[in-house]
């Protein structure tokens, strides 16, 4: 396989980084079966950064074959909960230790800012698997009483093999946020990171390999989604698929799953989420807030607060201030210590996005600031904030994935709920009041998986996340994500009950 080698030399990290990229296959880095490789894209500039081997259908079922054997010898019930949370706990601290150059790679191949990486998808993901090592040996089941002439409890026993597939938005994190609960339950597993993003993900294993994980509890495949995770997906081995990414993609994913072997499926897709700013909020604190809802990770989060609702009283007040806010952004080199948002991750992404920024336009919406790209090389889009706008506009009801929001003025308590409530996403939503029955009563209201009260972005490794319609099925992150890993298993054990 290849090797990734570079030097860096920024503000932020300076050393060597080498390792090999090949796929991760039973505690081995191996060439595709097909000995064909990916590019990795520096977003900055488009230019190449180093190649990574690509996966085919048949090295995911060799993955499987290694994961299946993992799981039948060395892992699963061959594991207590006691060796599988010590592991987890020795991979806590090796990324603790590879922290910053765990962050430089999330910044090369991602395009997030280095502090940023460092900051928030580094340290969380510590402190996800982290989180699980310490449900590793916790994981039990329930003595439920029945009769006297009978004994019956449950076992929460592992699944098997299970399938992971993530995206380039936050790749160590979702990588992480999949991992925990799925190894701290005792499963094996076989994952594949995005093809854009695939470099934390191969130093992850290195770490995995260092931590003393036996051979072929986690499987790493780089590959492309069509063929790669379509394979995942639809095999007839794998008896749970995860799956975090767009809404297209987690029909696909559903279909494989039903057409195949019927796999359980988890789903975290996408979202166009409610910012509600009330009339009486702290109005300097809800600007920053909004801002960082729908800019932070350049617009590329599944929970962005891309459609902002102000109250007519405060409006005018708001946009003036959200607007200045919005243009002091500083956009650029992922690895200045000033910089807020770095590029777009891919050029797809970013041709997208100018097409949706170009359809507002269209469509009549104003552009109160930004609305075109920034500079003339890499992915790079200025923060872009539009009003005018009304409910059958696109940028209204589609999730964008960039830095664009929208800004909407609305009345009064009804009228927020079922402007807010109208689409067919209910990922996240925010409420900014002072008032306090008024923040929790339109919390209750909304229909979303999380409702944040003067704040956005707000996670926890021990709080659950997901979402309602068709922003996903079923719930990552706290003791919820372990329902998605286990079998439940009831055994009545009779005590004399006589035929
Ligand atoms: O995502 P894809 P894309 C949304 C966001 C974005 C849009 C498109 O709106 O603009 O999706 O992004 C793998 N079978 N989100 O096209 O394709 C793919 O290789 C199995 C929201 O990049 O869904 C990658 O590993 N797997 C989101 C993963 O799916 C397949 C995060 C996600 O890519 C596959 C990312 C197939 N047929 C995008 N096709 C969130 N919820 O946070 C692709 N993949």
């Amino acid at each position: 396989p290849s090797t990734f080698t570079h030097e860096f030399n920024t503000p932020a990290f300076k050393g060597k980084v080498s390792f090999s990229t090949g796929l991760f296959i039973n505690g081995q880095f191996v060439d595709g079966s097909d000995n064909t490789t990916i590019d990795v894209i520096n977003p900055t500039n488009g230019k190449v950064i180093t190649t990574v081997s690509e996966a085919t259908p048949k090295d995911v079922d060799i993955a499987v074959e290694a994961a299946q054997k993992a799981f039948d010898t060395v892992w699963g019930l061959n594991a207590p909960g006691a060796t599988r949370s010590t592991l987890m706990g020795k991979l806590a601290i090796l990324m603790q230790e590879n922290a910053d150059e765990l962050a430089a790679l999330e910044a090369s191949d991602n395009g997030k800012t280095f502090n940023f990486a460092r900051n928030v998808d580094v340290a969380g993901s510590i402190d996800c698997i982290r989180y699980y090592a310490g449900w590793a040996d916790k994981v039990t089941g329930q003595v439920l009483e029945t009769t006297e002439a009978k004994l019956t409890y449950t076992r929460h026993e592992p699944i098997g093999v299970v399938g992971q597939i993530i995206p380039w938005n936050f790749p160590l994190l979702m990588m992480a946020w999949k991992l925990g609960p799925a190894l701290a339950c005792g499963n094996t597993i076989v994952l594949k990171p995005s093809e854009f993003t695939p470099l934390t993900a191969i130093k992850m294993c290195h770490l995995m390999n260092e931590a003393g994980f036996p051979p072929g509890v986690i499987n790493v495949l780089t590959g492309y989604g069509g063929t790669t995770g379509h394979a995942i997906s639809s095999h007839m081995k794998i008896e749970k698929v995860a799956f975090t990414g767009s809404t297209l993609v987690g029909r696909k994913i559903m279909e494989s799953a039903a057409k195949s072997n019927l796999k359980n499926v988890t789903l975290e897709l996408g979202g166009k989420s409610p910012n509600i700013i009330f009339d009486d909020a702290d109005l300097e604190q809800a600007v920053n807030w909004a801002a960082f809802g729908i800019f932070f990770n350049h617009g590329q989060t599944c929970c962005a607060g891309s459609r902002i609702f102000v109250q007519e009283g405060i409006y005018d007040e708001f946009l003036k201030r959200f607007t200045e806010k919005t243009r002091s952004i500083k956009v650029g080199d992922p690895f200045a210590p000033d910089t807020f948002q770095g590029p777009q991750v891919s050029e797809v992404q970013f041709n997208r996005i100018m097409s949706y920024i170009e359809s507002g336009k269209q469509a009549g919406a104003k552009v109160v600031v930004g609305g075109e790209r920034q500079g003339t090389e890499g992915y790079f889009i200025q923060p872009t904030v539009f009003t005018n706008v009304n409910p059958s506009m696109k940028i209204v009801q589609e999730e964008i994935f960039g830095p664009v929001g929208v800004v909407i003025k609305f009345k009064d308590e009804d009228d927020v709920i079922k402007q807010a409530n109208d689409t067919v996403y209910g990922l996240a939503s925010a409420v900014f009041t002072q008032n306090l029955n008024r923040a929790i009563n339109t919390a209750h209201r909304l229909k979303a998986g999380t409702a944040w009260i003067n704040c956005v972005n707000s996670l926890n490794a021990n709080v659950p996340f997901g979402g309602f319609k068709q922003s996903g099925i079923g719930r990552e992150l706290g003791e919820y994500a372990l329902h998605n890993y286990t079998s439940v298993k009831a055994v009545h054990v009779n005590l004399g009950h006589k035929m």
